[in-house]
């Protein structure tokens, strides 16, 4: 693959801000050399490929800690397959996805983590690594955590929501933290009262509440917080660390803020749209509110300012996308009369590189921590650093060259997501990924996709990196 040098930019790293130049050599970042010195001289002398980043900043590639690419789910399947959704991923700055592997009832996780690498193998054009879902917490898929953590599936979602699909009971929860604590497993949680939302469900459908706005009205805010306090409360029963995904509601930053305060190890992830976009467009008329059904739901617009407060004071520590797009038509339109039936899901892993430095623009949060929440912590939390998530010697060539004044408008017409609309259509960013290098290859370059399916490798990951 021989020696590229990325000169003239500012290396940007949740650490460091650096004029800097980067050596990579065979795929892996070789050196950092100061602007100006002798060493960059030499480089640039030596006869490596040059790419000019003047003017731009160079970041690590986008670490994405939620995705979930061909997810069975709501009667069909999410329309990204790996091919297509780890190219829109790179299109946007993202070069490592953690995916889904789920488990079914009455069947072995190994079987479902078999089957998630058959549908990623040789198909993704960035690096990959899995999660795994536990649906059915027994004895035996207890006894599997313990290989799979070895193995390089260190962290396990299980679902306080969706009784009968995913749901999992507080026995169940508990004893899968038993096991985390043994064996090092982080247990991320999708934090909802299942139970109590189902009734309130039935109870508006029969009402004939049936728009996709009632989607967000039965999902109350108060059962993400009463189920985001237990979880940490059986967290802290089984000595386990938590992980606390897709954080919508401001109540539960409050749980969250709690037990970081007394030290736990307690940690929370929240997405762009929680970020971005809210109640109101749920509300869209028509059945335009379908595009925006997701679980936990968007919340009203107050809840955004909180969500940014927590993520400057670390109480959320990690943006993800939870990238689970569904078509409008076809897809979304099965929800049609019964807001239950939307599919659950938004597309947006091609966004939230761009999104997040509007955030940067907009000064929510600064350059560091743009990098600190989309790159080296999530890359730290699922045991990847320093590999993934920054730019040091001896971590992968990664590299986004990334032109900050670039302004574009999001749009389901120039977007590489597999989905028929976006989320985020006609929103004015300012940033954008202009050269995108996975392990030293460029992906991306100017506009042109340069990248190809089977260039991504399955990543085995260590142990989560907080804890102490
Ligand atoms: N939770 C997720 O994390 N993704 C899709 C749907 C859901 O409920
Ligand atoms: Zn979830
Ligand atoms: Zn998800």
């Amino acid at each position: 693959m021989g020696r590229t040098l990325i000169t003239g930019g500012l290396v940007v790293t949740a650490a460091d801000e650096l004029e800097a130049d980067v050596l990579v050599e065979d795929g892996t970042v070789a050196a950092l050399a100061l602007r100006g010195g002798d060493t960059a001289r030499s480089w640039a002398e030596s006869g490596a490929e040059v790419i000019d980043a003047a003017g731009h900043y160079v970041i690590p590639g986008g670490v994405d800690a939620h995705t979930h690419m061909e997810l069975p789910f709501g009667g069909t399947f999410a329309s990204d397959t790996f091919e297509t959704g780890t190219r829109a991923a790179a299109w946007g700055g993202t070069t490592t996805i953690i995916d889904f592997a789920v488990q079914s009832p009455g069947r072995p996780v190994r079987a479902g983590v078999d089957a998630w690498m058959a549908k990623a193998e040789g198909n993704c054009a960035i690096d990959y690594g899995f999660h795994a879902i536990l649906s059915d917490v027994n004895e035996s898929s207890l006894k599997e955590m313990d290989a799979l953590v070895d193995e390089g599936i260190t962290s396990f979602k299980m679902f306080m929501a969706y009784p009968g699909v995913f749901y999992s009971d507080d026995g169940q929860i508990l004893r899968a933290m038993q096991r985390g604590a043994a064996n090092g497993a982080l247990t991320m949680m999708h934090a909802e009262n299942g139970i109590a939302i189902d009734v309130l469900v039935e109870q508006a459908l029969a009402a004939g509440r049936t728009d996709p706005r009632y989607h967000g009205e039965v999902r109350k805010a108060l059962l993400e917080s009463e189920a985001t306090h237990r979880a940490i409360q059986l967290a802290r029963v089984a000595g386990a660390p938590l992980y606390v995904v897709h954080v919508s509601a401001g109540e539960a930053v409050q749980e969250l803020a709690r037990a970081r305060d007394m030290g736990l190890n307690v940690f929370g992830e929240t997405c762009p749209q929680y970020l971005f976009l809210s109640a109101d467009d749920l509300a869209r008329p028509g059945f335009e509110g379908a595009k925006y059904v997701c679980s936990t739901p968007l919340r009203p617009e107050e809840h955004q300012e909180l969500l940014w407060r927590a993520l400057r004071t670390n109480d959320l520590s990690v943006v993800s996308t939870d990238h689970c797009p569904f078509c409008f038509t076809g897809q979304k339109e099965l929800g049609r009369g019964d807001f239950s039936k939307i599919p659950n899901g938004l597309p947006g892993v091609e966004n939230r590189m761009d999104l997040l430095h509007q955030a940067v623009v907009d000064g929510h949060i600064d350059r560091r921590r743009w990098i600190e929440l989309a790159c080296a912590t999530p890359a730290r939390m699922f045991g990847l650093y320093p590999r993934k998530g920054t730019i040091a010697p001896g971590a992968d060539a990664d590299i986004v060259v990334y032109d900050p004044n670039a302004e574009h408008v999001i749009s389901a017409q120039t977007h590489h997501m597999n989905v028929d609309y976006s989320a985020y259509e006609g929103r004015r960013v300012t940033g954008r990924a202009r050269t995108v290098l996975s392990r030293g290859r460029v992906v991306v370059d100017g506009g042109e996709y340069l990248g190809a399916a089977g260039h991504g490798r399955y990543l085995s990951r260590g142990t989560c990196q907080y804890l102490i």
